[in-house]
């Protein structure tokens, strides 16, 4: 018997093995699926050769590193990916794509040799159907060209940010049955949602699913289309029956019934509703699917009354984000890029232009979910190329870009241009007639894309950004797209901030039928730099609060502007720049590694209501000296009414919070202080510490760094100090006896604005006094350690339009020759200096001299000018 049930279990078994594999076999024969195969790639930067690969994952860049070192340049050429990827014959009646979410720029991909093709353009997805040279049962190898040099006929030709060079984005295997829905519409998903009559009392989906039988026989087939709500309960489904031609192409429109009192997708309640998309055979097996997100909502803009969301207007204030983050380039996991969204949500914004590319579409599945409304472009900036091959790549990206992200329902408005008469405002070189030529390209390109877009995506916005400058009025571009963009940098690299709003109501009242954003705005800040009088170009995070909060309360002033979105969310890698991190533009509101500087928790208290908050902007004054009876403003930020302020256990005052701020003066003590805002149920605390400084002393820090020639303090992590505003000489004190602040020219920049080699103390070497032949610093006697920096300031600059007024000709081109002795009292420490002749451009020099200070002398600093007049950046005082 029990023999019996043994035989019997093992037929049973054997039998339900080779039924399992039986239908196992036909239900993978017409499975659809999906492989990320982002793991072990083999990598050669350059061309191929035959050793030298090291593997690689991807996300992967050759640029991380190389974009942000003290060389000149990054590696725009060519590498190679390549990896083996077995195919069972079990797969061999599937259809295979390759699918690359984004590799920049251009790429051509190899399978076993053969060359399936090649995509132009960074940062839009592509497919590649490779089953043709597929061999089963065996490894195939896949090999990837890459190549991020400058092409003429690929934009973007120039911008500010760098062009990281890789697979930057996942690549996946998607293999489908002969019957599914289409990959091959410049890899959209296939199908299109589309709405009608939408309203608050109904609404309504069409869809236009895109359908290929790649097999060699006609089949019938079923399209089946559900639509359910946020909780997954059934709202309609509909099936429709198709006879598919072998080899053919179909596009089917299917109309939903409506929906009674939709529930409405906003920034404060972003309904989704689910649709699914099923392609059956007549054997009722599922061939493939897909699932959207969908949502019910609708804009317009108006160009006296801004933009409306679902017929109520509603002022669109957000951030601009670039997709690269510190130590990663631009090949960051996607889960740090979801925390952007996050951040960006938590900050009570209700926009974002992602400028100037399409970015992760996981990214904009997040926008949906969260209710973030998103301006999406293109990345044509600065200047075109008038050629037939240049207007065919755009034309190309912008379908690429419309079809992949149209189905999100965050994206409200679509975009193609930024400031792309940049490049033609600064040439002094180009003739007349070139230059008409360029102006008329560009509109010409601005045309084609416009209603491209209007066809392509007839329920959203078109937009475009210009810069500051009449060649948008001039020529009409301004005027083709829905909503024009200004990116303005008033108080940064144009006159004051507060003719924001003078340019605007003029504007306004010169195109009364133009819609408008500020869709750029700010300046550049350092959390390393902060001051009491900030000023424009020292990149102080106070500068940047001043700046942010006036531009906000002129944009909410008019009821015309349409919004604002802050350049930008993070301080991004721009290769060529030498701000005060070289090679990064610092505009962000957070840091490169995503750190909030204050500025981010002001947006929070002004936008973001959901919860009682309140930020003491004081994360970042590390090392305040104050003289005397000084005292020191600090902003508090606060989305409640009133606080109570206290310092060190004392009330000070109860203030009242004014578009999320208020500043205090704080009359610090020397030694640890505690502030402490109390507003009904929340309270926030935060200490400092402060040196009060009578006479110089050094009984409470050890070191003394001064930043000659600057207003600014500034933390430096690596004399582990923080170098403080310099001053005139008064007895007992320190300071300059005569000499001016060096600046490139006379109101704008501070300093020098570029990158220095051999250090990373760029704001204490790029601000310095020029012309000081006697520095006092009135110490104690003893013997100290002194360290004085320099830099020659003369250089030929580094090409930077970002940088408007750093005009060469106050820069000078050549070297200079200055030729000084360097004395510590009667010392001297360094005769016949001369930094033209002995060091690199841009170089950072330390000089470094032990001194004993006796009779109460003090320390006198001499620059004896040889030839030219001296220069000096800062000098640090160690008590040993
Ligand atoms: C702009 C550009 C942007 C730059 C920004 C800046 O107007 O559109 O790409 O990064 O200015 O920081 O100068």
């Amino acid at each position: 018997m029990k023999q019996f049930t043994l035989k019997i279990n093992r037929i049973f078994k054997v039998g339900m093995t080779a039924f399992m594999l039986f239908w196992g076999l036909v239900l993978f024969k017409i499975e659809a699926q999906t492989v990320t195969i982002n793991s072990g790639w083999q990598f050669i930067l350059g061309e191929k050769a035959s050793t030298d690969w090291e593997t690689v994952n991807i996300p992967h860049t050759w640029n991380k590193d190389d974009a942000f070192d003290d060389v000149k340049g990054y590696h725009r050429g060519v590498g190679w990916y390549r990896k083996q990827v077995f195919f069972s014959k079990k797969t061999e009646d599937l259809i295979h794509y390759l699918h690359f979410k984004g590799v920049n720029q251009e790429t051509d991909v190899y399978v076993n040799g053969n060359h399936v093709g090649n995509h132009k353009g960074g940062y839009t997805a592509f497919n590649f159907n490779i089953s043709k040279w597929i061999k089963y049962d065996t490894y195939n190898l896949i090999e990837v060209k890459v190549d991020n040099s400058h092409n003429p006929n690929v934009p973007p030709l120039d911008a500010d940010f760098t062009f990281y060079g890789g697979i930057y984005r996942d690549v996946q295997l998607i293999s489908k049955p002969q019957q599914h829905i289409s990959l091959s519409d410049h890899a959209s998903d296939g199908f299109y949602v589309d709405y009608y009559h939408v309203s608050e009392e109904k609404a309504g989906v069409s869809v236009k699913v895109l359908i290929d039988n790649l097999g060699s026989i006609n089949t019938s087939n079923i399209i089946k289309v559900s639509l359910s709500d946020a909780n997954n309960d059934a709202l309609f489904s509909k099936r429709i029956k198709l006879n598919l031609s072998a080899g053919v192409s179909e596009a089917i429109n299917i109309k939903l019934s409506e929906i009674y009192n939709p529930k409405l997708w906003s920034p404060e309640s972003p309904y989704l509703y689910k649709l699914q998309l099923q392609l059956i055979d007549d054997s009722e097996n599922i061939l493939d699917e897909r699932k959207q997100n969908i949502a019910f909502r609708w804009v317009h803009v108006d160009a006296d009354k801004g933009f409306f969301l679902n017929g109520k207007s509603l002022k669109l204030i957000g951030v601009n984000r670039h997709q690269d983050y510190q130590g990663y380039g631009n090949a960051v996991p996607l889960e740090l890029q979801k925390k952007d969204i996050q951040l960006i949500k938590e900050m009570g914004a209700n926009v974002l232009r992602n400028a100037h590319y399409p970015q992760s579409r996981e990214l904009y599945d997040m926008c949906d979910k969260l209710g973030i409304l998103i301006w999406t472009e293109i990345p044509i900036v600065n200047k075109v190329t008038d050629t037939k091959a240049f207007f065919d790549v755009c034309i190309n990206m912008q379908k690429e870009h419309i079809k992949q992200y149209y189905n999100h329902p965050s994206v409200v408005m679509f975009g193609y241009m930024n400031e792309i008469y940049l490049r033609l405002a600064f040439d002094n070189k180009s003739i007349e007639i070139e230059k008409e030529n360029q102006k008329k390209a560009a509109f010409a390109l601005a045309k084609q894309l416009e209603q491209l877009t209007r066809e392509l995506a007839p329920n959203h916005i078109t937009v475009m950004a210009g810069h500051l400058n009449e060649l948008y009025n001039e020529t009409g571009i301004a005027d083709l797209p829905m909503l024009f963009g200004w990116n303005l940098y008033f108080g940064w690299y144009d006159k004051d901030i507060s003719d924001l709003g003078i340019f605007l109501d003029e504007q306004h009242k010169r195109y009364p039928n133009r819609s408008l954003l500020l869709s750029e705005y700010g300046p550049g800040a350092d959390v390393r730099i902060f001051t009491k009088t900030p000023k424009k170009f020292d990149f102080s995070i106070e500068y940047q609060s001043k700046l942010h909060q006036s531009y906000y309360e002129q944009i909410t002033q008019r009821s015309y502007m349409s919004g604002m979105t802050a350049w930008n969310f993070a301080d991004f890698g721009s290769e060529f720049r030498g701000d005060a991190i070289p090679h990064v533009n610092q505009k962000g509101l957070v840091r490169y590694n995503r750190e909030p500087k204050d500025i981010y928790f002001w947006y929070k208290s002004v936008l973001n209501k959901q919860e009682p908050f309140i930020h003491i902007a004081a994360n970042y004054l590390k090392g305040l000296v104050l003289f005397n009876d000084d005292t020191y403003p600090v902003q508090v930020y606060s989305n409640q009414n009133n606080g109570d302020i206290l310092l060190n256990g004392q009330k000070l005052q109860n203030v009242r919070f004014k578009n999320g701020v208020a500043t205090i003066d704080m009359p610090f003590k020397n030694g640890i202080n505690t502030i402490k805002v109390i507003s009904e149920t929340i309270s926030e605390e935060k200490t400092i510490q402060v040196s009060k400084m009578g006479a110089v002393n050094f009984e409470t820090y050890a070191l003394l760094g001064i930043n000659l020639g600057s207003h600014f303090y500034f933390i430096d992590k690596e004399h582990q100090t923080t170098f403080i505003p310099d001053r005139s000489y008064e007895k007992g004190t320190f300071g300059y006896v005569n000499g001016n602040i060096f600046n490139v020219s006379s109101d704008k920049h501070q300093g020098m604005p570029y990158s220095i080699k051999n250090t990373h103390l760029e704001p204490l070497f790029q601000t310095m006094l020029e012309g000081c032949t006697e520095y006092k610093l009135d110490i104690p006697n003893g013997m100290y350690k002194v360290i004085l920096f320099f830099v020659e300031p003369k250089i030929k600059p580094t090409e930077n339009i970002y940088n408007l007024n750093a005009n060469e000709e106050s820069i000078g081109v050549k070297k200079e020759q200055r030729i000084f002795d360097i004395y510590l009292n009667d010392t001297c420490i360094e005769s016949q200096f001369n930094m033209a002749e002995k060091y690199p451009e841009k170089y950072g020099i330390e000089k470094s001299a032990k001194t004993k200070i006796k009779n109460n002398e003090g320390l006198t600093i001499s620059l004896k000018p040889i030839q030219g007049k001296p220069v000096i950046s800062g000098v640090l005082i160690e008590k040993l």
